[in-house]
């Protein structure tokens, strides 16, 4: 099937530079998308955009130039609750990649099992309305129940704005919370206002919830933006993302948003957003927390085991 992008839809960046910043060994980037290829898998009808194709070789061949081991494939929404791209992902990544899903009340708990096999360890939900229609409360607590038994995690992503109405539903979610992008917060307002204090106190009082310190290039409202070689992007995204990095080294996870949906006014280049991480985790030992040990810990636990590793599943060459 042919598919139309979005008018006005900014392309992936092609031939990012190199990161100056050298990733820790076993980096993850754990938050990154693929779309289709839209002729292979293609977008849900109930979708609110459609993108350039972002495939899965494009993302793994992104990975090795950054520099990165792994990635964690999110569901993007364009692909609806039909998760094909992400798995065939998955499979196709010998064991380097792990992936979140978006799934529905209807699933089967064959299906949830068959994916967990494959390597998805979440599923997520989204409340930013430009992107996907509301589901009820209910519905979603329903099948946070389902997926707790795996050990799967749940992803929220959701603008600063809504959060005290959903801080409720959060909190009370039985399993481990990923933010994403930091619960968007308005980097115009002050880091120690009351709205960044909300997410913080979320953080502070429930050890289940961790926060991706992502998406900057989504976030700053004066950059300078990630290209021409700037080395100190984003500056007024900084405070917000260094101040978790910080309170809660071992509940943050950092993550490209490759291939940058919906972004309006530019496309980063994805070697400096890597060496954006040197502003905000500011010691070998952060970023290896930020990079490794923590999404590791999340996504690769059978590894990570105390009292000894499980082997890995063999790598493709
Ligand atoms: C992101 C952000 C966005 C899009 C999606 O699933 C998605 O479509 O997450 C956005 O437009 O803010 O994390 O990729």
């Amino acid at each position: 099937m042919e598919f139309q992008k979005t008018p006005g839809w900014l392309d992936w960046y092609a031939g990012p530079s190199k990161p100056r910043l050298q990733l820790p060994a076993g980096a993850v980037d754990a938050h990154c998308h693929v779309f289709g290829p839209g002729a292979r898998f293609p977008y849900a009808p109930e979708r609110k955009y459609t993108p350039c194709d972002a495939t899965r070789d494009q993302l793994f061949a992104l990975r090795d130039h950054l520099g990165f081991d792994r990635n964690v494939i999110v569901q993007a929404t364009c692909h609806g609750s039909d998760n094909r791209a992400l798995l065939d992902a998955l499979d196709a990544s010998g064991n380097r990649a792990r992936g979140v899903v978006t799934v529905d009340c209807q699933v089967t708990d064959d299906e949830l099992q068959r994916m967990h096999a494959t390597g998805v360890r979440g599923t997520r939900f989204n409340f930013v309305r430009r992107l996907a229609d509301f589901t009820p409360p209910d519905v979603l607590l329903e099948i946070a129940k389902r997926i707790a038994p795996l050990g799967w995690h749940v992803v929220v992503y959701f603008e600063a704005q809504d959060l005290p109405q959903l801080y409720d539903f959060f909190t009370a979610l039985p399993a481990t919370v990923v933010v994403d992008h930091m619960g968007r917060p308005d980097v115009s307002k002050p880091v120690d206002g009351p709205e960044f204090e909300l997410f913080m106190k979320m953080m502070r009082e429930h050890a289940n919830i961790w926060s991706k310190v992502s998406c900057p290039e989504r976030l700053s409202v004066t950059g300078p933006p990630a290209l021409n070689g700037e080395q100190c992007a984003y500056r007024d995204v900084v405070p917000f993302a260094r101040r978790l990095v910080e309170t809660f080294p071992e509940r943050v996870l950092w993550g490209t948003d490759w291939p940058h949906p919906n972004l309006k006014n530019h496309m980063p280049d994805d070697g400096l957003l890597v060496d954006y991480i040197a502003q905000i985790a500011t010691t070998r030992e952060l970023q290896k927390k930020l990079l490794v040990d923590n999404p590791t810990r999340l996504y690769w636990s059978e590894e990570a085991a105390p009292g000894g590793l499980r082997p890995a599943m063999p790598r493709s060459p």
